[in-house]
């Protein structure tokens, strides 16, 4: 790489440069050749969604560069820039590979189709269409998603589909739902560039979500006055920066976020008004009780109790309190995977919203709750396909006759084809593979062989004889590739076309730019030569991706997810459209269930806001209790392991460990161990330690720092030479059934 511009990297404004590290500088792009072509796409990465241009020079990716139209204002992180080296990496698969004689060897695409074919023909044949499933992604696009829950639910007849936005975006999904009744949050980026108050929760922006990171930055250097809270165990490059930092014992948030309402409730920075016409109080399952019956089950979470479970001092969840339910002020919450990722995740998610229901501070510019989505499709294509086990596209539901007629009618389907049994949802996917229920599985654009919890058992469960697993890849070796009985090449990013939603409903067209390398197929196309040798040809006739996006439209029309208006054209000429979006002349929406702004409120509503979501337009604030994680540490395991991510590496490391200078930066996964940890076990700083959990057990050097908590560990999970996973638990949340990864228990031994 040549030539990230140094001088704006000069120019950059002082306070980001103050608050991340050299690594973390936004950039405007990498060029190794001057390109020919520039073609409008998003960055393959995380849910910020930066709009960039792809430079082409003699059919190759040579340069990127930010798009200075779009949010993120020309800017990209580290990975975004970096991405035209990962296309030709050595890695790339060119070719299907079939298993013959326990070795993966190249094959034709007729002789890999053929197999997969037939294999799934004779288990849906001898043992019923629940023996085969369908494991996806987040990170696929719509079109291929859409198609891949087409042909499973709709062709084959079976529920078994799901993906890893279980692990990732299902507790919000439902906490979104419990409480407004749709998916998907209401506020949009530009809420940033007004909020005076940022609640961070389980979130480490500086790292997962940069760019949105630098914009909360600079909305600080503009407005000093701007409070930043972050909510973390652990000293992140985010709580390193802000103004107050809870820095609360693992899984003990939701006593610090029900003390914060109790002080907004005695303090009297609730809005009453708001409150009689606009809310609604639940606890357990149904919304049936009083904002009297609510301040009385808040009494008991006094900021003492609260500081007594999470070892915050009471002062600072008081002061946290103040600062986000002054009246007046505008606030935001922004939380991410330490919440989601929690058996009590979904409780979570509702407790944080609750701040912004009791003070009215929602739906105005700066005033929202907003969850940062992780994968660059999350926010879109699962649920727009309805590719989880108990969805249908667009927020249907498999439980109810009426959505599955629905589904039929538009898929030109018999009736009672679509199954009313709902799928396994993700890791209980894997448990139906492990003990037989689930014969034939194909996994798309993920890597659960080294990202689910627990993954030990997971593994056996893959790489048994007795399943017959298909994996479409755009690199091999992976962790899971190298279970497969066949892998099949997939186009990369630029090498096909689609769409992808980020974080605040903003939908973009990814452009093709170049030819797939090799023998690779776009998913879309793999999946439809599938269908057809499967029978279902004619479900997933479609020539071209962008005539998968006119049915889908067509699905969403008349639901709260609306974006009928978002045509092909349209999004080929604008940097992303946010829905509701119903008609080909509607602008989008920015904030929606606001009169004014959003299509879908009744034009005669008298309110400034309608959760028409609900019955009687009312949201919820649920009530909520702390309880303990699945697992806490004990005599036998006596630390916290935590896990999550770092700035330079996306996930399994497919695509950024390609990358020299990123596989060059801190990919080699270490125990992050305080300097009170390391001393008091007779450690020292990067010598070689086992971590030992119930699950699994794992050599990892020390990495000493004052940054970790005492008395736990945080490793990434990038590695795929160090599976971190190995040690996670498989506990999931009852409601939204995700892992909860960020807490186990486990034991540090040093390593001869
Ligand atoms: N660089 C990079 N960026 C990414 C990704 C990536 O792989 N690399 N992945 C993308 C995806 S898919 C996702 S989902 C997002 C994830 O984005 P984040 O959720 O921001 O990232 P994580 O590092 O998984 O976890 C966030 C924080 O949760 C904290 N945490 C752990 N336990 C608790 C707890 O009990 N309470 C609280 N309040 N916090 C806790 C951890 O200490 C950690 O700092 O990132 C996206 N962006
Ligand atoms: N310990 C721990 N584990 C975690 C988490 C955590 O915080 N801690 N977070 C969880 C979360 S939030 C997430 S989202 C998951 C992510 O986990 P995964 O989804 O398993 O991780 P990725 O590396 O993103 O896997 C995507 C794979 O798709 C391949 N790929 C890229 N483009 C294409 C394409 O166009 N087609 C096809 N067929 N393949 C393609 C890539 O090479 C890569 O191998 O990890 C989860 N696991
Ligand atoms: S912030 Fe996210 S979307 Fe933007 S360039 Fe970085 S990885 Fe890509
Ligand atoms: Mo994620």
């Amino acid at each position: 790489m040549t030539s990230i511009s140094r001088r704006k990297v000069l120019e950059l404004p002082l306070a980001w440069a103050a608050a991340t590290s050299l690594e973390s500088l936004p950039v405007l792009g990498a060029v190794t050749q001057e390109p020919d072509r520039w073609v409008k796409s998003v960055c393959r990465y995380c849910g910020t969604g930066c709009g960039l241009f792809i430079g082409v020079k003699d059919g190759k990716v040579t340069a990127v560069k930010g798009d200075a139209r779009n949010h993120n204002e020309g800017y990209l992180c580290v990975k975004g820039a970096m991405l035209p080296e990962m296309m030709d990496s050595p890695d790339r698969l060119l070719h299907p590979l079939v298993r013959k004689n326990g070795q993966l060897q190249r094959a034709s695409w007729e002789e890999a189709m053929s197999l997969v074919a037939s294999r799934f023909r004779q288990s849906i044949e001898q043992h019923g269409p629940d023996s085969v499933a369908f494991y996806g992604s987040g990170q696929a696009l719509t079109e291929e998603t859409y198609l891949a829950n087409k042909l499973f639910k709709g062709g084959i007849g079976t529920n078994n589909i799901d993906g890893n936005p279980r692990l990732c975006m299902a507790s919000a999904a439902g906490g979104y739902i419990t409480a407004f009744g749709k998916d998907e949050p209401m506020g949009c980026y530009e809420d940033i560039d007004y909020a005076n108050v940022f609640l961070l929760v389980g979130s480490n922006a500086a790292e997962a979500h940069p760019i949105l990171w630098g914009r909360i930055l600079r909305r600080k250097e503009n407005n000093p006055a701007t409070r930043i809270i972050v909510v973390d165990p652990r000293r992140t490059r985010t709580a390193a920066y802000a103004d107050l930092w809870l820095d609360c014992k693992p899984g003990m948030d939701l006593s610090i976020l029900n003390a914060m309402a109790q002080v907004m409730v005695n303090e009297e920075m609730v809005d009453e008004r708001f409150i009689r016409t606009h809310l609604q109080f639940g606890l357990g399952a149904e919304a049936n009780q009083s904002w009297e019956a609510y301040k009385q089950w808040l009494a008991a979470y006094t900021p003492q109790r609260a500081e007594a479970d999470s070892g915050v001092s009471a002062d600072k969840i008081i002061q946290a309190a103040r600062w986000f339910g002054e009246p007046g002020v505008p606030a935001m919450s922004m939380w991410t995977m330490g919440v989601n990722q929690r058996t009590q995740g979904v409780w979570l998610n509702n407790l944080i919203m609750n701040l912004s229901l009791i003070t009215g501070k929602i739906g105005k510019p700066g005033s929202t709750p907003f969850s940062l989505t992780g994968q660059p499709n999350a926010c879109g294509g699962v649920r727009d396909g309805g590719a989880l086990a108990h969805l249908l596209p667009f927020g249907r539901l498999v439980a109810n006759a009426a959505h599955r007629t629905e589904v039929e009618a538009l898929w030109k389907l018999p009736a009672g084809r679509i199954s009313a049994k709902p799928g396994h949802s993700a890791v209980e996917m894997f448990q139906a593979l492990e003990s037989g229920q689930v014969k034939c599985l194909y996994v798309m654009t993920t890597n659960p062989g080294q990202s689910l919890p627990n993954a030990g058992r997971y593994r056996k469960a893959m790489a048994s004889e007795d399943t017959f697993l298909v994996v479409a890849e755009a690199f091999h070796p992976t962790r899971t590739s190298e279970l497969a009985d066949v892998v099949l090449p997939s186009a990369l990013w630029a090498e096909k076309e689609g769409i992808y939603g980020c974080s605040e409903r903003r939908y973009q067209l990814l452009e093709k730019a170049i030819e797939p390398s090799g023998e690779a197929r776009p998913d879309f196309d793999i999946l439809k030569d599938l269908g057809q040798r499967l029978g279902h040809g004619s479900l997933l006739d479609f020539p071209t991706p962008a005539a998968a996006w006119d049915e889908i439209r067509e699905a969403a029309r008349g639901t709260a997810y609306d974006f009928t208006g978002m045509t092909r054209d349209r999004l080929r000429q604008a940097s992303g459209l946010l829905w509701p979006l119903p008609t080909p002349t509607h602008p989008g929406t920015r904030r929606r269930y606001v009169q004014g702004e959003d299509p879908l409120v009744a034009a005669d509503w008298p309110h400034r806001i309608q959760f028409y979501g609900r019955p009687g337009n009312k949201a919820v604030v649920w009530m909520r209790d702390q309880k303990l994680p699945a697992e806490m540490p004990d005599a036998e395991y006596p630390l916290y392991l935590n896990t999550g991510r770092i700035l330079e590496h996306w996930h399994t490391a497919t695509m950024t460990g390609k990358v020299k200078a990123l596989a060059a930066t801190h990919l080699e996964a270490v125990a992050e161990m305080h300097p009170t940890d390391v001393k008091r076990l007779g450690l020292r700083n990067g010598q070689r330690v086992r971590l030992r959990s119930r699950r699994g057990s794992l050599v990892l050097r020390v990495r000493q720092t004052e940054n970790a908590r005492p008395g736990s560990v945080y490793a990434h999970f990038h590695d795929p030479e160090r599976l971190t996973n190995l040690l996670t638990i498989d506990a999931l949340d009852p409601a939204s059934k995700e892992p909860e990864f960020k807490i186990a228990a486990i034991t540090v031994e040093p390593e001869p």
